[in-house]
């Protein structure tokens, strides 16, 4: 299998929200490498990725960041490639700084930013496979199977009766 989405984290400790993004690219089949990147404790590897991501063969690239979350447009600024952030929920202020640092790229190199924690991180591979999708017919069947399952899904009442 191809390998088209990096799934990018800044810790360790992000894996509990980034998870959720590899699980829905795993259910819509759409091959990742998902790896540890710190913008401020591992910059060279951060730059080395970025740099070569293109080369190495991805299309897209999910950044996963909490706190003062500089990895998604500072990969951003290193690639050409599509960056969706997902800001991960901190402690001290349940991701808000995440969100912020993230969203409000100055004009010129964007990131497209996701909601906070799991919402963002599924929302954000879902995003990839629908651009994946423009050119990838078997893709696009099983991302409109995923889509009609989740609206069967979905019951008509609250509760049991
Ligand atoms: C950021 O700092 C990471 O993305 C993580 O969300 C946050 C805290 O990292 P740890 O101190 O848990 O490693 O770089």
């Amino acid at each position: 299998m191809s390998t088209p989405v990096a799934v990018i984290m800044g810790s360790r400790s992000d894996w509990e929200t980034m998870r959720h993004a590899t699980e829905t690219l795993e259910k819509l089949g759409i091959g990742f490498s998902a790896r540890v990147v710190s913008a401020h404790r591992t910059p060279d590897r951060m730059v080395l990725f970025a740099k070569g991501a293109r080369d190495e063969g991805f299309k897209i690239i999910i950044a996963g960041a909490g706190g003062a979350a500089h990895l998604p447009g500072m990969v951003a600024a290193l690639t050409p490639l599509p960056v969706f952030g997902v800001p991960v929920e901190s402690h001290a202020l349940k991701g808000q700084d995440s969100l912020l640092s993230i969203v409000q790229m100055p004009a010129g190199i964007p990131v497209g930013t996701l909601a906070i924690g799991r919402s963002g991180a599924v929302n954000a591979a879902l995003l990839a496979a629908s651009v994946l999708a423009l050119s990838d017919t078997e893709l696009a069947g099983r991302l409109d199977a995923f889509r009609a399952e989740q609206t069967a899904s979905v019951a008509e009442t609250p509760a049991d009766a």
